[in-house]
C-alpha cells in the first residue's frame, strides 16, 4: 500500500513524462520535491482594536422579593383655596346657669359703675346748659325754631319725644329753657275732635293743665298749644315758628 508521500512523487513523475512527451525533449531529471516542513511557531499577539460601540441593554431581570426603602418626603405644596362654608352646626348644649342679675355681685357693681359715669355725664351737661334734668326726664333744645310737625320730627330722630310737662315740676323745667332762649315753644298737647279738649298725643286725657287766662280760645281753630316765658300755655296754629324742646 502506497503512502501518501508516495502518492506526491508518483503524482509528480506522471506530470513530468506527460511534459517530455509533449515538447519532445528535456533539459535532465528533474530531483525528487522535498518533504514539506514542519509548522512554524505561532506569532506575536497583535496590538489592541478600537473600542467598540455599547451593546443594547439587557432584558429586566426577574423582581426581587424584598421591597426597596421609602423615599424621603418631598416639600410641601403651595395652600389650595379656600372651600365654601359647610353647613351650620347643630344647636350646642346650654352653659351653666348664672346667677340671678339681682344677686351677682359683679354685674351689680358693673350696674353701680355705669350709673355713676351716667350721673357724671348728666352734671356736665347741665352745668354747661345743654341739658335739664327734672324727675326721670331729661329736657333739651336745639335752639331752632320751627313749626309744630317740625318739632316732632327733629326730637324723634333724636330719639326722644316734644316736651309735654305732666305736672308743675316738669312745667317749670321746660319753662327755664323758654326763659333762657326768650322763645314760646309748642308742647306736646294737641286738641280733639271736640272743640276746646285737648290732650296728649296719645290721646290720654291731660291730668296737668297751666292756660293762660281766657284760653284756650280758639274753639277748634288753634289746635296746638304753646308754652309763654311765664309758663303759662295758650292753644295756637300748628305753623307758627317755636322753639324747638325734646324730652328724653
Ligand atoms: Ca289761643
Amino acid at each position: 500500500m502506497l503512502s501518501p508521500q508516495s502518492l506526491h512523487i508518483l503524482s509528480a513523475a506522471t506530470v513530468f513524462l506527460v511534459i517530455c512527451h509533449a515538447e519532445d525533449k528535456c533539459a535532465g531529471t528533474p530531483g525528487i520535491p522535498g518533504t514539506p516542513g514542519a509548522n512554524g511557531l505561532p506569532g506575536r499577539d497583535g496590538r489592541d482594536g478600537m473600542k467598540g460601540n455599547p451593546g443594547p441593554p439587557g432584558p429586566q431581570g426577574p423582581p426581587s422579593g424584598i421591597p426597596g426603602l421609602s423615599g424621603r418626603d418631598g416639600l410641601p405644596g403651595m395652600q389650595g383655596p379656600k372651600g365654601e362654608r359647610g353647613d351650620k352646626g347643630e344647636k350646642g348644649a346650654p352653659g351653666p346657669q348664672g346667677l340671678p342679675a339681682s344677686v351677682d355681685p359683679e354685674l351689680q357693681e358693673r350696674l353701680q359703675c355705669l350709673k355713676r359715669r351716667i350721673t357724671s355725664v348728666e352734671g356736665v351737661l347741665t352745668l354747661e346748659g345743654m341739658i335739664t334734668k327734672v324727675s326721670e326726664k331729661i329736657l333739651a333744645t336745639n335752639g331752632k325754631e320751627v313749626n309744630f310737625e317740625t318739632t316732632l320730627e327733629a326730637c324723634k330722630s333724636a330719639g326722644g319725644s316734644i316736651a309735654t310737662p305732666r305736672n308743675k315740676e316738669e312745667n317749670n323745667a321746660i319753662l327755664d329753657i323758654v326763659k333762657r332762649f326768650n322763645r314760646y315753644a309748642y308742647l306736646g298737647i294737641k286738641e280733639g275732635e271736640i272743640p276746646g279738649e285737648f290732650h296728649y298725643l296719645d290721646g290720654t286725657p291731660l291730668n296737668y293743665t297751666n292756660w293762660h287766662a281766657k284760653e284756650p280760645n280758639g274753639k277748634g281753630g288753634e289746635n296746638c298749644v304753646e308754652i309763654y316765658t311765664d309758663g303759662a300755655w295758650n292753644d295756637k296754629k300748628c305753623n307758627q315758628n317755636r322753639l324747638t324742646i325734646c324730652e328724653f
